[in-house]
């Protein structure tokens, strides 16, 4: 009864921010990401009758909070939807800074959800996977698919037309990439779920958020059909910064951003006056990632490199949510 997983995190190129329903994890919107080869977990999941209670590891280090009661919230669900008893062990580890704005938590559900039913003996399809990993974290959703992904909202009060889709498997766009600079690794003050219900509860911008999504959703599913690294950089910059908006005029207001974040904003649009094809987005944290296409991988890097960026990830589109044999215990 042991199974174990790799996910790999995505990035929202179209952002989901906001729940109709808090405890399904229904969105207002529907978003659009690329699931990421550089930011992978992987979690072994074991189920024993001899176990107590659920135990929840993280890169070493035993979890006793917040993060351990969702752990093992989601086990309850799943235990509750196959009808099984057992306590759970999970050990998990990511190969890049948790809780820092880098959607360590799309990958870390999308990787308990496929580990934990597999260690119990089934075998569900990718949808019935992401609806599941859905009621985890809704952004783990849409990592269950490699390449892009499509959150599709749906309408139903159950859930059970909310699940992602995939757009187009990592092969269509191998030149694609998203740089990741880093520009702190503190932890958060304000989780994104926090942020989400704070920001539809008292956010005046809310509804004029929602109002452009539809048009962001059209733009950046034909930009990544066509394979346009302008079309799908602007949308997704655009994209983030009204997501952006809606936070800063919450009560209180949430600002994510750094003086770091201001300073790779500004050398994105400074290149882009170069004439070189580079994009940001932002999601719930300081960290900022540029979307650009291989060959200007060298001259965006050195430029953010030069502006004081020391740390920065690189990725291209990477796979779903794979099993593995490697296990972590
Ligand atoms: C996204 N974010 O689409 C958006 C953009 C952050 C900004 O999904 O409450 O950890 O667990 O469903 O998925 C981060 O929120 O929130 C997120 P829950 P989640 O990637």
């Amino acid at each position: 009864m042991k199974a174990t997983a790799n996910a790999n995190a995505n990035i929202a190129l179209v952002k989901y921010w906001g729940k109709r329903n808090e405890k399904l994890i229904l969105p207002h919107n529907s978003s659009i990401s690329v699931t990421l080869d550089g930011l992978k977990t992987t979690t072994t999941a074991e189920f024993s009758k001899n176990f107590h209670k659920d135990e929840f590891t993280l890169n070493g280090e035993r979890k006793s909070g917040e993060e351990a009661k969702k752990v093992s919230a989601h086990l309850t669900l799943i235990r509750k939807m196959f009808r099984r008893k057992e306590f759970c062990r999970v050990e998990s580890q990511n190969n890049f800074p948790s809780s820092a704005g880098l959607a360590s938590s799309s990958s870390a559900f999308a990787a308990l959800t496929l580990a934990s039913i597999s260690a119990l003996g089934f075998n569900p399809k990718p949808k019935e996977l992401s609806i599941i990993a859905r009621q985890g974290s809704g952004s783990a959703s849409r990592s269950i698919f490699g390449g892009f992904a499509e959150w599709k909202k749906g309408v139903q009060v159950g859930g059970g037309d909310s699940y992602a889709v995939q757009l187009y498997p990592k092969e269509h766009w191998p030149e694609f990439r998203v740089l990741a600079c880093i520009v702190s690794e503190e932890e958060k003050k304000v989780k994104s779920r926090a942020g989400m219900k704070q920001t539809v509860e008292t956010s005046p911008f809310y509804r004029a958020w929602l109002a452009t999504v539809e048009e962001d959703l059209k733009k950046t599913r034909r930009a990544i059909k066509e394979k346009n690294i302008g079309l799908l950089g602007k949308t997704a910059e655009l994209n983030c910064l009204k997501m952006q908006a809606t936070m800063i005029t919450t009560a209180p207001s949430i600002v994510y951003w750094e003086e770091g974040t201001l300073k790779a904003m500004h050398a994105v649009w400074q290149l882009r006056e170069e004439g070189v094809n580079a994009f940001f987005t932002m999601d719930a944290g300081p960290q900022v990632k540029i979307t650009c296409l291989e060959k200007d991988l060298q001259k965006i890097k050195q430029r953010m490199n030069s502006e004081g960026f020391g740390k920065i990830i690189e990725s291209r589109p990477g796979d779903g949510t794979v099993l593995s044999t490697k296990h972590l215990f």
